[in-house]
């Protein structure tokens, strides 16, 4: 996700390369004890790992159409191939085995499974997600599955995509489907990664697929979501899959670039959009009171009771705060203003914030009755042209995943209710608006080969997991 798409990057970033380099054998694991029932696990999604866009009867999503359009995508990059998973998913899981993670979220592709309507299944599809199930399992490895990580059917989208109330229906009875295929063998089914994101930045300021703008597009597109994922759960309940259910939202703690009242409320109106339009309608059934106006015209008599749903967990991606200042000229008047010094950055230029991550945890854990969470996705990104000349000693990764993990425990300490970590990502992949130049992955990917070559940080991960479990067992 581009965070910052629209600002310009800080004058100044004291990259996190300049961050203390923590040796990846020692790295200050003792105080990172999370009990016998933590699951330490690793987050990917289907559009940015599979590639074979054209293969096994699949057909195109709204972000196959996105990319290839001119100016979306850094350097005019695709997902076509990008890690070539679709190909090379027994290695891959093999890579996930070998670190000893025990956890895997993944996403499914709809228009692998349902290309052409939303009642002939593929079997090509559904035998390709056969596989990585049964791999997954024979590794001892639970799947943890993502059933909408962005990429609606574009055959959905023009029909009007998740502007249109029936495209909440379709979520449910894809769902449906696949929850009765894979339903004996899926441990956690998660309905939708990230609404926020995927409604104000691909319906509400265009920077993502599919490409659409302004407020009433992204009050719709976010208020079928919501609908759509209280209805996918009702269903999976009806179908009584063996999984626990839940969801994944990005949830950011909203600071004001200052003290003065317009920032103050310019803070207020962005965290009601980004953190309580996503959250409440389904955790507390209503819409937040500074931003409900714009849900009224989409929002039908008993919607927000097929809305409010109870999960049984909620999964949290966390990357950095957002610090928010008034600006007339965007939406909702707030844009993103200068954080708070002395902030680090990765060089993606997001604030580097560990700090935060109790912050918005016990701000859930207060306000939704102590839900159950797991951290969905946290990770660090270098930019990277080519080859990388240094990128496998990739220590500021290292030491940004400890300093979050640190961070993690304080909540737990402090009465969170979390039992999960799951870091973003194991190849580095597609990464939306950013390309391939992104690299996310504790594994290297050489896309001229396709050769993955585990990082540092892939090595550490593997001794923090091998030590809890040593603790533990
Ligand atoms: C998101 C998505 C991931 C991203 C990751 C890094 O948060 O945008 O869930 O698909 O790739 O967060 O940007």
């Amino acid at each position: 996700m581009q965070r910052r798409k629209l600002l310009t990057a800080p004058a100044t970033l004291s990259i996190a390369s300049a961050l203390p380099v923590i040796p990846a054998k020692q790295a200050g694991m003792e105080s990172l004890q999370f009990g016998p029932n933590f699951n330490f696990g690793i987050s990917t999604s289907a559009y940015q790992i599979e590639g074979a866009v054209h293969e096994g009867g699949r057909a195109p999503s709204i972000w196959d159409v996105f990319c290839h359009e001119p100016h979306h995508i850094t350097d005019g990059d695709t997902a076509d191939v990008a890690c070539d998973h679709y190909h090379r998913m027994p290695e891959d899981i093999d890579l996930i085995a070998g670190a000893g993670i025990k956890n895997y979220r993944f996403s499914i592709c709809w228009s692998r499974l349902f290309p052409t309507d939303d009642r002939t299944p593929n079997a090509t599809g559904f035998g390709f997600y056969d596989l990585l199930i049964d791999r997954l399992l024979a590794k001892n490895i639970a799947p943890w599955m993502c059933l909408y990580h962005w990429d609606l059917p574009q055959r959905l989208q023009e029909r009007g995509g998740w502007r249109n109330r029936d495209t909440s229906a379709r979520l449910a009875e894809f769902s449906d489907q696949v929850s009765r295929h894979f339903g004996d063998r899926v441990s956690h089914w998660m309905v939708l990664n990230e609404a926020a994101v995927h409604s104000r930045f691909g319906h509400g300021v265009g920077v993502h697929a599919p490409g659409l703008t302004g407020m009433a597009s992204w009050a719709s597109a976010l208020h079928h979501l919501n609908l759509g994922q209280g209805l996918t759960i009702q269903a999976l309940r009806a179908n009584g899959v063996k999984g626990r259910i839940g969801t994944v939202a990005c949830v950011e703690p909203i600071w004001p670039s200052t003290d003065k009242p317009e920032d103050v409320a310019a803070a207020q109106r962005l965290d009601a959009m980004w953190n309580g339009a996503v959250l409440d309608p389904l955790l507390a059934g209503h819409y937040p009171e500074l931003v409900a106006e714009y849900f009224e015209p989409f929002c039908q008599p008993g919607d927000l009771e097929q809305t409010h749903q109870p999960i049984d967990l909620l999964g949290v991606n966390y990357y950095s705060r957002l610090h928010i200042q008034a600006d007339p000229s965007v939406p909702l008047d707030a844009n993103f203003g200068p954080d708070h010094a002395p902030v680090k950055y990765t060089a993606l230029g997001w604030p580097i914030e560990p700090d935060g991550l109790p912050e918005i945890l016990m701000r859930i854990t207060n306000t939704y009755n102590r839900q159950e969470i797991f951290i969905s996705e946290n990770g660090f990104a270098t930019v990277q042209d080519g080859r990388p000349v240094n990128g496998l000693r990739d220590a500021g990764r290292i030491a940004y995943l400890q300093q979050h993990l640190s961070f993690l425990k304080k909540a737990i300490d402090q009465g969170a209710n979390v039992s999960g970590y799951f870091v973003w990502t194991l190849l580095d992949d597609f990464e939306w608006d950013g390309g391939l130049k992104w690299r996310f992955g504790l594994v290297d990917v050489d896309y001229e080969t396709q050769k993955r070559t585990p990082k540092d940080s892939y090595h550490w991960y593997a001794q923090l997991i091998k030590l809890n479990t040593a603790v533990t067992a």
